[in-house]
């Protein structure tokens, strides 16, 4: 996120905002998260506001997973950011939690904990058998296909998730398009530090290459990553 945009005050706090109002905590309104913080916006765009009647708490046990496993990803990338160096490392993850639940609709708290953690191996030095441990082998399978080998090239890499990519589990490929599309909106709003056209260019196609291994997977991910896919392709063509 480029300085120019950095709000020059504090954001306005909620009554400025949306006005004072009496009315219960219930009725949401359209309150504009992106009114509130324009350099906050949410990759997966806005959220409805929740209704109180959809949180009857009948699977306690996803949600502990699901908020374990959001603590656990906080703890373990507290001291990483992001490429651009200033936003939390952990935004990642979440975001791309939320992308697959207020875009793709998808509720599975094995989804979404693997989704929380799938960056923890990979980054940081949490290893599968602790996952295992702490959140079952489902969990640390589905972290395990999102893993690149480190000790391998970079272009190894990128070329194993092309070979890989159509033999990943259902759930493990929802997880790495939600995290493409993160990424490719990430890389639209603002390219990384020293990253010219070029590379920006050959990364959306790599993406593309990655995608197209894993089609019939979920057509609104698939939908979204193809339309910024496009746009990228024209940017930095
Ligand atoms: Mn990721």
């Amino acid at each position: 996120m480029s300085d120019e945009k950095m709000p020059s005050e504090d954001p306005p706090t909620y009554e400025e905002a949306v006005g004072s109002s009496n009315g219960d905590c219930n009725n949401g309104g359209n309150i504009s998260i992106n009114a509130l913080y324009p350099t906050l916006e949410s990759p997966s765009g806005e959220s409805k506001p929740v209704k109180h009647a959809d949180l009857n708490g009948n699977d306690p046990a996803g949600i502990e997973l699901i908020i374990k496993a959001t603590d656990f990803s906080a703890r373990r990338h507290r001291f990483q950011k992001r490429k651009d160096n200033r936003t939390p490392y952990v935004n990642h993850p979440i975001g791309v939690a939320h992308i697959l639940t207020n875009e793709a609709h998808i509720y599975d708290p094995i989804v979404l904990a693997s989704a929380l953690l799938h960056d923890t191996v990979e980054d940081t030095k949490t290893t599968l058998e602790e996952l295992k441990i702490m959140f079952g082998q489902e969990v640390c399978d589905i972290v395990a296909e999102c893993t690149d080998d480190k000790s391998k090239a970079y272009n190894i890499r990128k070329q194993l998730q092309i070979d890989h990519a159509a033999s990943h589990s259902f759930k493990a490929k929802l997880v790495k398009l939600a995290d493409k599309l993160y990424n490719l909106r990430d890389l639209e709003r603002q390219p990384p530090h020293g990253w010219d056209r070029k590379r920006c260019r050959d990364y959306a196609k790599w993406s593309k290459e990655v995608i197209s291994q894993m089609r019939g997977t979920n057509q609104i991910l698939e939908n979204g990553l193809d339309e910024v896919i496009e746009r990228l392709l024209l940017k930095f063509k």
